[in-house]
């Protein structure tokens, strides 16, 4: 059975408004203005999550005080805030150690989340699939493990009562091994999705596979749901997105695009915790290019953005090529929109765009027209009559320009993507002949005539 504070929003009250008081201890050198925007964070995660935030509290700090975080007279004053609002929950935007949580409950009387709980919560009530329901699972339990004896002491106060006990270390310890036994389970599920997955990609290679990868909010699943005009779940919410999902794109001209949207980035989220999203991860690695969503509107947006760079590295993605789309344009005047393109810059190529402006997505199209033909090439192809999968595949990922049939094989002129070329060539009774050395050279409209006579060659 499932305890009860492993159900998504059980950290929270989700459902019931639970008031709750935000805390935070920021090192003293830290601006003013930048505090203010981390606490507007917490508090939307917060909201997100079903709080109710009622009031801040925070203290600068040299270093955190290792038995309770806030020093002694600030946790009194936080008490104090608390029974005046009426809050029976505090959050911190750091992250607590097991000793500094129980030793904060008991100081302030009531429970207290760190920033890591709260987003494994968000997580956990967003997550849709199979997949990323035992993914945010498998992240929470190893979060709760060391805090095992903090569980119990909610739950023995919330079936409460005069003469409510703690559990003994007995019970404590069934636990424990209910819990390995719990973690062991889900980490063989997830390993044999993963096998399921990877024949997956690799039926993809050869497609133009661009992910879309950003801080949470930025506009990604917006972008997504525009350039594949599909339904994506868009929300003015912090991680709206938790699963991965694949969306074909046509482009006009060379050909589709593959893209996945996935998971926000976050100031200060562990990063085994974005290990965890194996498939996000995965997709992220397996990626010809990476789209980083930047929303150009945010006061902040450098912030995030240096953010979602550091989890990239960290993440062993930060040599994919990346494309830098500045989005939210319509909110900017024009030379705001200059200026954050040119300073955007320093994270990589970038684009503007618009998800609600009339043509807002066209230089972002362009861009990834020419990233596409960029890695194309034209050949002729001969095909065996029972090579229709493969006929079908190179119609997908390419750019057709001509077909001739005979009795027993088809024959195409196409720009496809370099990888498809050579994927083709080893099947057997395919023929795969280049045509341009050059990748690209043949690509823009003043060759469209060069275009038309290979096609009346063949047909
Ligand atoms: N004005 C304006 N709002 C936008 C634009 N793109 C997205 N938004 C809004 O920004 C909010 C977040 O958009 P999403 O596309 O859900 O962002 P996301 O990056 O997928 O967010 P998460 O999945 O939560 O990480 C929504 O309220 C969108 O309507 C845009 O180009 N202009
Ligand atoms: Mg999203």
């Amino acid at each position: 059975m499932t305890p009860d504070w492993a159900e998504p929003g059980a950290k929270t009250g989700r459902g019931s408004g639970e008031v709750a008081v935000l805390a935070a201890a920021p090192l003293r050198d830290v601006p003013q203005v930048v505090v203010d925007d981390h606490m507007a964070e917490l508090a939307r995660l917060a909201d997100t999550a079903g709080a109710r935030p009622a009031t801040t509290i925070v203290q600068r700090i040299d270093a955190p005080d290792s038995a309770t975080y806030l020093r002694s007279g600030k946790v009194a004053q936080m008490r104090e805030a608390m029974r005046k609002h009426g809050a029976t929950l505090a959050i911190f935007d750091e992250d607590l150690s097991p000793a500094q949580g129980a030793n904060l409950e008991k100081a302030l009387g009531n429970r207290v989340i760190d920033r890591t709980e709260l987003i494994l919560d968000i997580f956990a009530l967003r997550a849709r699939t199979w997949e990323a329901k035992r993914q945010v699972e498998l992240a929470q339990l190893h979060y709760l493990r060391p805090r095992l004896r903090r569980m119990w002491a909610h739950l023995s106060r919330e079936g409460g009562g005069i003469g409510a006990r703690g559990p003994g270390e007995q019970q404590l310890e069934t636990d424990r091994r209910l819990i390995d036994r719990r973690i062991a389970k889900l980490k063989r599920d997830l390993a044999s999705v993963a096998a399921s997955r990877q024949t997956r990609r690799r039926a993809r290679r050869g497609r133009f596979n661009v992910v879309l990868v950003g801080y949470t909010n930025a506009g990604k699943s917006s972008i997504l749901r525009r350039l594949s005009m599909t339904k994506t779940l868009v929300e003015d919410r912090l991680f709206a997105t938790v699963d991965s999902t694949t969306r074909a794109c046509d482009l006009g001209g060379p050909g589709m695009a593959f893209l996945t949207d996935t998971v926000g980035f976050i100031r200060k989220l562990p990063h085994h915790l974005v290990a965890s999203f194996r498939a996000t991860m995965e997709e992220v690695a397996d990626a010809d290019l990476l789209l980083h969503v930047i929303d150009g509107s945010h006061p902040r947006w450098e912030d995030q953005a240096e953010t979602v760079v550091e989890t990239l590295q960290a993440t062993g993605a930060g040599d994919i090529p990346v494309i830098c789309v500045a989005t939210k344009s319509d909110r900017l005047t024009h030379r705001e929109e200059r200026d954050a393109a040119l300073r955007a810059r320093r994270f990589g190529r970038t684009v503007t765009a618009s998800t609600v402006e009339r043509g807002g997505l066209e230089g972002l199209k362009e861009a990834l027209r020419d990233a596409l033909r960029a890695r194309m090439v034209v050949v002729r192809i001969r095909f065996p009559v029972s090579a229709g999968a493969l006929i079908a595949e190179a119609h997908r990922a390419g750019e057709v320009l001509g077909r001739a049939f005979t009795q027993d094989d088809t024959e195409l002129v196409a720009r496809i993507p370099m990888p498809l070329a050579g994927k083709l060539a080893q099947e057997p009774g395919v023929v795969v002949e280049t045509l341009k050395a050059r990748p690209g050279e043949h690509a823009h409209e003043e060759n469209r005539e060069k275009r038309w006579e290979v096609t009346a060659s063949l047909t």
